[in-house]
């Protein structure tokens, strides 16, 4: 069990609103290493460094990754108010299925990819219609741990998303502090400079991990249209 400290309770009031909200709102899907669902809990313990290690918590989670008709990935750096990974650049949006019905839909990744649309719209104001649910294409799942804080982090078992839309991007400022599109030589540069150091730019672990394993090998497969012929839904990645 764990004890808060005069220490916690500071901290959690000076946390931003909307995202405390968050926090406590969202329960997250908890499932084991093979992804099956053994139960649920609140956004906030599912992120807390000591409950992840005492209770070995992990949770369901889905990254997108969306490209335009130029085969441009979409990227967003996170918001300042973020209680994990503040200001980081990522991939396009990342959250969690939530433990509700529509989230939990296992056939073909469903749940997830309907929190995805979910979340693309809540975090970039994409409209619903600009990314139907059947138009992602859920490649593979990774398990990743990766402390953000002292206090922070992340154990999920994440979907990666990936989908071809051009669409209306309106960035919610409680989420997202700047979004921009990259090619494959764009994004090099941004690793290059995030390796150096250079100008405090900071990547994601998770964004870290899939480009070091599968984004440019993948991305081949975007732009001849045969994303299905590297989708392996059976294998979890341990990374
Ligand atoms: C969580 O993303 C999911 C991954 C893959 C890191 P997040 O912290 O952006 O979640 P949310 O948007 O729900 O805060
Ligand atoms: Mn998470």
């Amino acid at each position: 069990t764990s004890s808060t400290t005069m220490g916690d309770v500071v901290a959690d009031a000076a946390m931003d609103a909307v995202q405390r909200r968050l926090m406590f709102e969202d329960e997250c899907i908890l499932v084991d290493e093979n992804d099956l669902v053994v139960g649920h809990d609140t956004k906030y313990n599912c992120h807390l460094m000591e409950k992840i290690e005492s209770e070995n918590l992990l949770h369901r989670a889905f990254s997108v990754f969306l490209f335009n008709s130029k085969y441009e990935l979409l990227l967003q750096q996170r918001s300042a108010t973020k209680v994990t990974f503040p200001l980081v650049w990522t991939n396009t949006c990342c959250s969690h299925p939530l433990y509700r019905e529509s989230e939990l839909i296992e056939e073909n990744s469903l749940g997830v990819r309907n929190a995805a649309q979910r979340k693309l719209l809540d975090e970039l104001g994409i409209p619903a219609e600009d990314v139907p649910v059947d138009e992602f294409t859920s490649l593979g799942r990774m398990l990743y741990k990766a402390p953000s804080d002292g206090k922070w982090g992340e154990h999920e078992l994440d979907y990666l998303l990936f989908i071809v839309r051009d669409v209306k991007v309106n960035p919610n400022p409680d989420e997202v502090a700047d979004v921009k599109y990259v090619n494959r030589e764009e994004l090099k540069e941004l690793l290059r400079k995030a390796d150096a150091g250079e100008g405090g730019l900071k990547l994601s672990p998770w964004f870290r991990l899939v480009v070091d394993n599968f984004l440019f090998k993948w991305w081949e497969h975007v732009e001849k249209g045969t994303l299905g012929e590297v989708a392996d839904m059976k294998t979890i990645h341990k990374l």
